[in-house]
């Protein structure tokens, strides 16, 4: 089965337990509209961490009744965060979730080696974007985390990102890995290490996925593309995973779906106790309702 929508995200949590979700820095009017939405749909039991005054004065102008939730008051961003991931290491919520605070302050916090939420493996970013022109939905990795993955770390992307895509009931995701050429070519690492995915992929050293690569995007994502070329690939043109080079490459990319291709998507990071709804500020507030929903999909138990 695949995802054709994010909208097909709603299937996978209808019917599962309501997880609980704390919003840290959660004075944040698309973070609060996104939660309160997914509230109302039963998806999630939210706790609000952050400036109360501000966060009651946004749910106040936006008609949004939060009687009856739980509320932390601590004005002090860096501080919301670490309550926060506190209480999801003492196992009282199930989703933890960014509001207004930059991305790599919450990642910090979440990577505390005394209360963070570490397992010993790579935490890695996963975002699920639904184009218009592409079949399906596609994944994208790493676009916001990890800055520049060497092959082992790349290996632990992949690993990652395909545990996830099982979970969403994807039962052998073809995974493209980019690079700016199909061919290898040793001045370009990433086509090296995309020779080594696929051949490591082969020999059952990574699995439940079909790895290929270097594609270049073209070929990835167009079987048309990858038939001019000559290229014979399972993957080429029905790809369900990228797999970026290093960040840079990735949040181009996924900002130019975004604003360019106007492409709905929802992203969280992976490899902690818990999935994180880790989404840019600038995302819509529909962005951030469908990565609650992906995380709640997302997350086991
Ligand atoms: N998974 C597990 N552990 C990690 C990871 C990871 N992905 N990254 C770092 N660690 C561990 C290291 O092993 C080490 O023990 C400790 O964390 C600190 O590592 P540093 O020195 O590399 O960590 P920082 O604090 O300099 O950087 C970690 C960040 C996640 C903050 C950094 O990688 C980063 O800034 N990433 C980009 C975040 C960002 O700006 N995204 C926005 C794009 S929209």
């Amino acid at each position: 089965m695949v995802l054709k929508n994010l909208n097909d995200l709603k299937r996978l949590v209808d019917g599962i337990p309501i997880r609980k979700l704390v919003l840290a820095a959660a004075n944040d009017q698309h973070s609060l509209g996104a939660v309160y939405r997914a509230w109302k749909e039963n998806i999630i039991d939210p706790i609000l961490v952050g400036d109360e005054e501000e966060i009651q004065s946004i749910c106040s102008s936006y008609n949004y009744d939060i009687t009856g939730l739980r509320i932390i008051n601590e004005p002090v961003p860096e501080k919301s965060v670490e309550t926060a991931v506190k209480m999801i290491s003492s196992k009282q919520a199930d989703i933890l979730m960014k509001g207004k605070i930059g991305s790599a302050t919450l990642l910090r916090c979440v990577l505390n080696k005394e209360w963070g939420l570490r397992t010993g493996n790579l935490l890695s970013h996963f975002a699920l974007f639904e184009v218009e022109t592409y079949q399906k939905v596609i994944a994208v990795t790493d676009v916001a985390m990890n800055i520049a993955p060497t092959l082992h770390e790349k290996i632990a992307i992949v690993n990652n990102s395909v545990a996830c895509l099982n979970r969403l009931g994807y039962k052998m995701p073809k995974v493209a890995v980019l690079g700016a050429v199909e061919m290898v070519n040793e001045n370009m690492q990433a086509t090296l290490d995309a020779a080594l995915l696929s051949k490591m992929n082969q020999r059952d050293q990574i699995k439940n996925c079909i790895i290929d690569g270097p594609l270049a995007f073209d070929n990835a994502v167009s079987l048309e593309s990858a038939q001019l070329k000559g290229i014979k690939s399972e993957v080429a043109g029905d790809t369900d995973l990228l797999l970026m080079p290093d960040i840079e490459v990735g949040n181009v990319l996924y900002k130019s779906l975004v604003f360019f291709a106007k492409a709905k998507v929802a992203s969280i990071i992976l490899g902690a106790m818990v999935p994180i709804v880790l989404t840019s500020r600038s995302d819509s507030e529909q962005a951030k309702f469908d990565s609650i929903l992906l995380a709640a999909a997302a997350s086991t138990y």
